[in-house]
């Protein structure tokens, strides 16, 4: 398995995060993918390559053009206003408000790109984003080449963060913007493989109304979890995207009896469609010791997931989201790698 992974994703350090009515330290910390790095040289996995730099080219075939300059501008804009502390909005245009006036004040700028406080904007947030983007994108470009798999190594993640927002500590939705980069390259179907514990709101949205993206996201139960608004079992797609949209709402305690189920039932659905490649959005927040998460897998249960990806037999890109239980991210990771490669 080749890797992708570039030092810049330590950029995104914020000082705490606003969680539980608590200011905690960042569950989303660079400890987290450099110690997926350190496993993954240890286990000797393959050749870890550095990240190319990619231009917003493809960044705004998935982004708005204002949210893009919008999260360019935001930390020198916040700083001007309040001085050098983590960037979080306080407030959102909620029913009876209006969606259609975007402030000219950074605070209701945040708001306005946002949907939660959990997701501080910092003086390198904009940098470990381009650079998880350009992360994925080089590891997108290895497939595009002929590799059979890829692994972008990279924070912050992505799969909350939908065309002109973001949240759940994410900015720049990497998986999105390698699928559309695939579609771009000339593959005429893209299966999107969501495993990380919460739902992939932000992707899903971005193809919501389209059939050349097929997305299938297995994770806590919408009544439950966060992200709360979206991940139920009837979003099916909208027009031309009916039926390209399959969700697997699980509940807490979850297990993997379970769970193996609706993967099996996503690797079907996904062999059905018959995609060109395959997008694997990694998180392993799944796994029973995990912070922030309520499923109950255990290590050797990553090595399954792998297994069952690799029995799709299509070029797959992994491409890391969330995994807080910091201690054993990197053996996770790899597991779900090595089950893949070892299948
Ligand atoms: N009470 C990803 O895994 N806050 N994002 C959870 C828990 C947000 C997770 C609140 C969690 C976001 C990529
Ligand atoms: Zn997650």
């Amino acid at each position: 398995m080749l890797t992708v992974y570039s030092d810049d994703h330590r950029l995104q350090n914020a000082q705490f995060e606003l969680i539980d009515g608590k200011l905690l330290p960042p569950f989303e910390n660079p400890r987290r993918a450099d110690l997926v790095f350190a496993e993954i040289q240890q286990q000797q996995l393959g050749e870890i390559l550095p990240a190319q730099a990619f231009g917003l080219e493809a960044v705004l075939r998935v982004h708005d053009p204002g949210y893009v300059k919008f999260l360019e501008q935001a930390w020198p804009d916040w700083v001007a206003a309040h001085g050098d502390y983590d960037a979080l909005p306080l407030n959102w245009p909620t029913r009876t408000m209006r969606h259609d006036r975007i402030p000219d004040a950074i605070d209701g700028k945040l708001s306005y790109y946002s949907f939660d406080a959990g997701t501080p904007i910092t003086a390198g947030t904009w940098r470990a984003a381009t650079s998880a983007a350009n992360v994925t994108l080089t590891a997108q470009q290895l497939i595009v080449q002929g590799a059979r798999s890829a692994f972008a190594l990279c924070r912050p993640p992505g799969h909350h963060a939908a065309k002109d927002f973001y949240g759940g500590y994410c900015f720049l939705n990497n998986a999105a913007i390698a699928a559309q980069s695939f579609r771009d390259a000339g593959a005429e179907r893209v299966a999107i493989l969501d495993v990380d514990y919460h739902h992939g709101n932000g992707t899903q949205a971005i193809f919501y109304d389209r059939s050349d993206v097929l997305f299938l996201s297995l994770h806590g139960h919408p009544q439950q979890e966060y992200p709360y608004f979206l991940g139920y079992e009837d979003e099916l797609g909208v027009g031309a995207g009916e039926g390209y949209n399959q969700n697997y709402p699980l509940p807490w305690g979850t297990l993997w009896e379970e769970y193996q189920l609706a993967l099996i039932d996503a690797i079907q659905r996904i062999q059905t469609y018959g995609p060109d490649v395959v997008v694997v959005s990694l998180g392993v927040d799944t796994f029973e010791q995990d912070p922030i998460s309520k499923f109950r897998l255990r290590s050797n249960h990553y090595l399954d997931i792998g297994k069952h990806i690799a029995e799709l037999n299509k070029p797959t890109l992994f491409v890391l989201e969330g995994g807080y239980a910091t201690e054993q991210i990197g053996v996770n990771v790899a597991n779900v790698l090595i089950g893949f490669e070892n299948a």
